[in-house]
């Protein structure tokens, strides 16, 4: 299941509106045959790319699923069926499907006779590469990480408005990497107008990745024709509402399930009162400025008990930096 994880983190923005899923296949001694991952839509599903790859070699072997096999036909025909046809006797995997349509697969498998398991490594997909994906199926939005980096004293530029650099360069190399997971990268406009981000995904040597995450640039003010973010690197759309629901639905209706909130204040204030956060991602260097543009705008909080509050999930070091990924107390 180690394994299938990590074939599936490989195609994190890559599936959506389908959920990046791994497979491997096992053959009846043991041995690894197939390894496979979701293809973008309309293309097969991970069991289907594995099994491809094990051929003859899966019958009487096992398939080790980062997802339930589904049991339907969509885009492409049910996985339950190619692992029946393939002979795999056999079938580990981590989350249950919830998805209506698509559900069901374990039990199907099991009444065809099939030694099925569920549960291996469950937490670590569940909060991992199919993160975005199962809050997607729950809630009907897209997923949200608000991702910043500020000094120790919670500032994100200096008196003067410069911001290069808060974070060290281990952050910064991490940030196009978890650009490359999401389907989509978010900004206000007052960061377009501040910084003139060019939110794409670069490598280390600063080329172009090739797939791109659609960019959005949210509000009303006016930003100059020349702004990176409109240039032909990537798509790019501009949305006059600040509001994060009607943000997230113009998203979602366009298959976007992962999104990644990069600033400013005054956007990240809105999504955070409207709790549309569902995730925050803080580089914090251990630098102070004192004075500056601080990181959260006004988020309806007036009173100390009114506070967000947070639950870290993990801190850990990058760099010099220290990277905190908390997730919101509800209830
Ligand atoms: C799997 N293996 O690799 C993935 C699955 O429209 P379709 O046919 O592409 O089906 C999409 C649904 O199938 C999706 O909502 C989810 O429930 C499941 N995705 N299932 O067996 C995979 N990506
Ligand atoms: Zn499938």
């Amino acid at each position: 299941m180690e394994d299938a994880l990590a074939l599936s983190d490989a195609v994190r923005g890559t599936t959506s509106p389908n959920p990046p899923v791994g497979a491997v296949i096992l053959d009846a001694h043991g041995h690894r045959v197939g390894a496979g991952a979701t293809q973008p839509p309309p293309g097969p599903h991970a069991e289907v790319v594995a099994l491809r790859e094990a051929g003859r070699r899966a019958r009487g072997g096992t398939a080790v699923v980062t997802l339930e096999p589904c049991a339907h036909h969509g885009r492409t025909p049910p996985c339950t069926r190619a692992l029946l046809d393939a002979g795999v006797a056999a079938v580990r995997f981590a989350v249950p499907d919830p998805h209506p349509a698509a559900s069901g697969g374990g039990e199907v498998l099991r009444a065809a006779g099939m030694d099925v398991e569920a549960g291996s490594l469950a937490d670590e997909v569940a909060a991992g590469p199919l993160r975005a994906w199962l809050h997607r199926e729950r809630t009907g939005r897209p997923h949200v990480t608000w991702k910043y980096a500020a000094t120790l004293d919670g500032r994100v530029a200096a008196a003067d408005g410069t911001s290069r650099w808060i974070s060290g360069p281990v952050s910064r190399a991490e940030v196009h990497a978890i650009r490359a997971a999401a389907d989509a990268v978010v900004v206000g406009t007052g960061t377009v107008l501040a910084d003139d981000p060019w939110l794409t995904v670069r490598g280390d040597d600063g080329a172009l990745a090739a797939r791109q995450p659609l960019r959005v640039v949210v509000g009303t003010r006016g930003i100059p024709g020349g702004a990176r973010v409109l240039d032909s690197a990537a798509e790019t759309i501009v949305l006059d509402s600040h509001d994060p629901d009607e943000v997230l639905a113009v998203l979602g209706d366009r298959g976007v399930v992962d999104v990644l909130l990069e600033g400013g204040p005054t956007l990240a204030g809105a999504f955070v009162a409207g709790r549309r956060v569902d995730r925050l991602l803080a580089y914090v260097a251990p630098a102070l400025l004192g004075a500056g543009a601080v990181a959260l705008g006004p988020a309806g909080v007036s009173t100390v008990t009114e506070a967000h509050r947070w639950r870290v999930e993990t801190a850990t070091m990058s760099g010099e930096d220290v990277r905190i990924s908390a997730v919101p107390v509800t209830g």
